[in-house]
């Protein structure tokens, strides 16, 4: 048979078992036998580093040689995961590895489980960003990943009498081995102060910050691992450190002050990444971080050009920098103030070089999430920086007024600074020479209604970029049983060609392949029962259907439709025992924002609901409800491969992409969806009668919108079933002695006060066609070869949802990269 674990040219297994050994002796002083499980994982973990340095070195030198344009992608947020294992794929040493450590008398699973993730990022934007980098290192792109090495990442989530607590995530206790320090790049980060101007000899105003306090910015290397090519890329995150005393000319002077308040500047900045999803804040520490790692990276992209290249003024004809989101937008005023104030640019000159450099991606409608600073904060923070977006935002406002001569309203709609206000998007779209979304739908959203009055200005700038994942971690790494089965039919070419997965196609109604697909995924659920016992201390059965909804807890993903819809089956179930039932097993995981309250009560009320329905012997286990602490990039991958339903149910318009969506489709999971994200094109792409799609489509929740909502007061005095399941949230039946625990809850769907808002996601008007779906999805799995076909379907159809697809059309359409080949050793 056709095997997906490739023999390895280069990977010497001998080396490598001595290079362990050798590592826990110099390390800890200790035999193998001596060592604890984190010391032997530090040791293996070394010995793999050793392997990827060679190529690290070579790929490094390769780009120097063929000097090709280079993508920076700014991110406050990688969301990393778990490094080992994917280095070990990438790499192809895996035979090789498990060989050598099966000689040793290691398991590499049990390695694998003592690393921390790398969790630095929140949810969606940041995984994306690491399947972006796996990507760019595969297809042979020069690329570097740069953020913030926040010494605590995303928190640990501990369920502690059905609430979450947030406990700190010290992800660095124990070192970690795949990251190398940088000391000889670091660079100065200035803040505060003010701006003079000086005049030079040449008779040229030379802008001045003076007064500011300043950070040593340290960049720490982590090796991006290309599979099975030989290139490592670099994702490369910044520390903060103090500036040394005696360069600090104010200390001299004796302003202790100043040292004190510079150190705890330096503690601060990377201390922690901010755990909110979708919920901009207007945080000072914030805006410190952004501009802590943008000036940092962008120095070091100008310094880095110049060490090859003599006209500054080509700059964009090598580099170009890809804004996450608007957190790093400040590098387009970063990148002004640089060609001007140190390399002496026109005005002009530099907005040339500075608009053929940022492109912007959008990844949120969400009103919330939209970064806007004040200009009080922003000045006193920045004030160089805040002198030439002012500059910018006059331009800009000549130009929307050339167009639309006398139209106040597009000044007041589109202007960079207004209302006291600094608005980061506006900069980025005035300053991109790219904008773009991150699926169909969500992009001609942008176009026609969030952003319509910037696309109808620069229509050229606007694309759409449909998400994608890499298949190398959440196949080939999460489901070895699926992956060597899809190889077994279709070869290994899918690894680096996913497209290719659909030859899969014509399996699908072969009844063997049926059979083999649906004992790969009970091995798959045994595996996740077996993760739920040791975690939550709850027994599932491997049988029933598991119905999945694991994503960052927000009021538009409606992980409180899914809860209220159990608990309208529960109704059911008391009311009629021996109604016909397939068992089920619903499982969620979410982390909450820590200061997002409805969010927090809706993992209590998931909590809670499992509390009672997993111990009423009455229903005879037909419903398990399980919510999985800690969700996260590493049990991810346990989770995805043993799905059967993959809940994807924000309220249409909300959910830019999704790409946990492609993840389970990946698996051969069966999407329960709206028309939302990417939803849309998973459909079209595996047909909708291999999908369950329900609710309002996106038009439609807009109309309402624009009309000032619905009233959902008539679904509650007419669906005796929907109002017997609202009453239950506040009288007591999750909450014995508090029934008013769930009020806040309540109030959110159902507000009696007429000035309030009610159910602003569409939670009760989606219910029935919910739950109608939910009953196709039931009369679906009963019929086991029907299902398996459309499981295998979805494996199959699933090719265009690679992150190398996604990253291909960013180079085609807006980096213009030039691809790299290493030449042959
Ligand atoms: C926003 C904010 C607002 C200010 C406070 C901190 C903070 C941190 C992160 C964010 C990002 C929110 C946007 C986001 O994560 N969008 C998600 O992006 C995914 C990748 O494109 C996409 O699949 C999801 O649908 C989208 O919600």
């Amino acid at each position: 048979a056709k095997k997906t674990v490739p023999v390895s040219v280069t990977f010497d297994k001998d080396l490598f078992k001595r290079s362990v050994l050798y590592n826990i002796k110099t390390l800890y002083r200790k035999t193998l036998e001596e060592a604890t499980p984190q010391q032997v994982f530090q040791a293996v973990a070394y010995a793999i580093k050793d392997a990827v340095v060679d190529n690290w070195m070579r790929t490094q030198e390769e780009y120097e040689k063929q000097d090709p344009k280079t993508v920076y992608y700014l991110s406050m947020e990688f969301l990393m995961g778990r490094a080992l294992g994917n280095n070990i794929i990438n790499l192809q040493a895996q035979k090789e590895v498990k060989e050598a450590l099966d000689e040793l008398g290691l398991d590499l699973n049990v390695i694998e489980d003592q690393e921390p993730d790398a969790a630095l990022g929140n949810g969606g934007l940041g995984r994306l960003a690491a399947c972006f980098l796996d990507s760019l290192a595969t297809l042979g792109y020069a690329a570097y990943g740069c953020g913030i090495r926040y010494r605590y990442g995303m928190f640990k989530q501990e369920i502690r009498d059905g609430y979450q607590v947030e406990v700190p995530d010290n992800w660095l206790v124990d070192g970690n081995p795949f990251e190398l320090r940088r000391p000889e790049y670091a660079k100065i980060v200035k803040f505060g102060g003010y701006v003079n101007v000086h005049i030079d000899e040449n008779g040229r105003s030379n802008f001045v910050q003076e007064g500011y306090q300043s950070v040593k910015a340290i960049p720490y290397d982590l090796p991006i691992v290309g599979y099975g090519n030989g290139i490592v890329n670099t994702l490369r995150i910044w520390d903060a450190e103090a500036v040394e005393c005696f360069q600090l000319d104010s200390f001299d002077k004796g302003d202790y002050q100043k040292a004190v308040e510079q150190e705890n500047l330096a503690r601060n900045i990377v201390e922690v990444l901010y755990p909110n999803d979708n919920h901009y804040a207007g945080k000072e520490l914030r805006l410190k971080q952004q501009y802590f790692f943008i000036s940092a990276s962008v120095q070091e992209a100008v310094s880095k050009y110049m060490r090859k290249h003599d006209d500054i003024r080509k700059f964009y004809e090598k580099v170009t920098f890809q804004l996450n989101d608007t957190h790093p937008t400040v590098a387009v005023a970063e990148l002004m103030r640089i060609l001007m104030d140190e390399y002496y640019l026109t005005w002009d000159e530099a907005w040339e070089v500075t608009t053929k450099t940022c492109a912007y991606t959008n990844h949120t409608i969400m009103s919330e999430a939209l970064e806007k600073w004040p200009i009080e904060l922003f000045s006193r923070l920045l004030p160089r920086v805040y002198q030439i977006i002012e500059e910018i935002n006059r331009r800009f406002i000549l130009k929307i007024q050339e167009m639309y001569p006398g139209n106040q309203e597009k000044i007041r709609k589109m202007a960079i600074i207004y209302d006291g206000q600094v608005k980061m998007a506006h900069l980025a779209i005035a300053a991109g020479y790219s904008v773009n979304g991150v699926a169909r739908l969500h992009t001609e959203i942008l176009k026609h209604q969030e952003l319509k009055d910037f696309y109808e200005m620069m229509p050229e700038k606007f694309n759409n970029k449909t998400n994608g994942i890499t298949q190398r971690r959440f196949l080939l790494h999460a489901n070895p049983l699926l992956a060597d089965w899809v190889t077994a039919h279709v070869g290994n070419d899918w690894i680096t060609d996913l497209p290719k997965i659909n030859k899969l196609k014509v399996f699908a109604d072969d009844e063997k392949s049926q059979q083999e697909f649906m004992n790969i995924k009970y091995q798959n659920k045994v595996r996740l029962a077996k993760y739920i016992l040791e975690h939550n201390g709850i027994e599932v059965d491997p049988r029933s259907i598991f119905d999945v909804q694991v994503k960052r807890l927000h009021e538009y993903k409606r992980q409180l439709l899914n809860i209220l819809h159990v608990m309208y089956l529960y109704n059911q179930l008391k009311d009629n025992p021996d109604m016909d039932f397939y068992p089920r097993t619903f499982i969620f995981g979410a982390k909450a924002a820590a200061g997002y309250y409805n969010a927090k009560m809706t993992i209590k009320l998931i909590n809670s609901v499992a509390d009672v329905v997993n111990n009423d012997p009455a229903i005879n286990g037909k419903i398990k409800v399980v919510f999985i602490e800690n969700y996260r990039v590493s049990n991810a991958e346990i989770i995805f491969a043993a799905a059967d339903v993959s809940e994807q149910i924000s309220t249409a318009s909300k959910e830019a992409s999704g790409t946990g969506n492609m993840k389970f489709m990946l698996n051969g999971a069966l999407t329960l969806g709206t028309m939302d994200g990417a939803n849309v094109e998973i459909v079209e792409e595996v047909g909708k009668e291999n999908a369950f799609i329900f609710g309002l489509s996106s038009d439609e929740v807009i109309n309402y919108e624009n009309n000032g909502g619905y009233d959902p007061t008539e679904i509650f005095n007419n669906d005796p079933d929907i109002r017997r399941v609202l009453m239950q949230l506040i009288n007591g039946t999750y909450a014995p002695g508090d029934p008013d625990r769930f009020r806040t809850l309540y109030n959110s769907l159902l507000n009696t006060l007429s000035t309030a808002k009610a159910d602003t996601y569409f939670i009760l008007k989606d219910f029935r066609s919910y739950a109608e779906a939910q009953k196709k999805v039931e009369a679906a799995y009963r019929d086991e070869k029907g299902w398996a076909r459309s499981a295998i379907l979805n494996v199959a159809c699933s090719g265009k949802f690679t992150s190398d697809r996604t990253i291909q059309e960013y180079v085609d359409d807006i980096w213009h990269l030039d691809k790299v080949v290493l030449p042959k050793k």
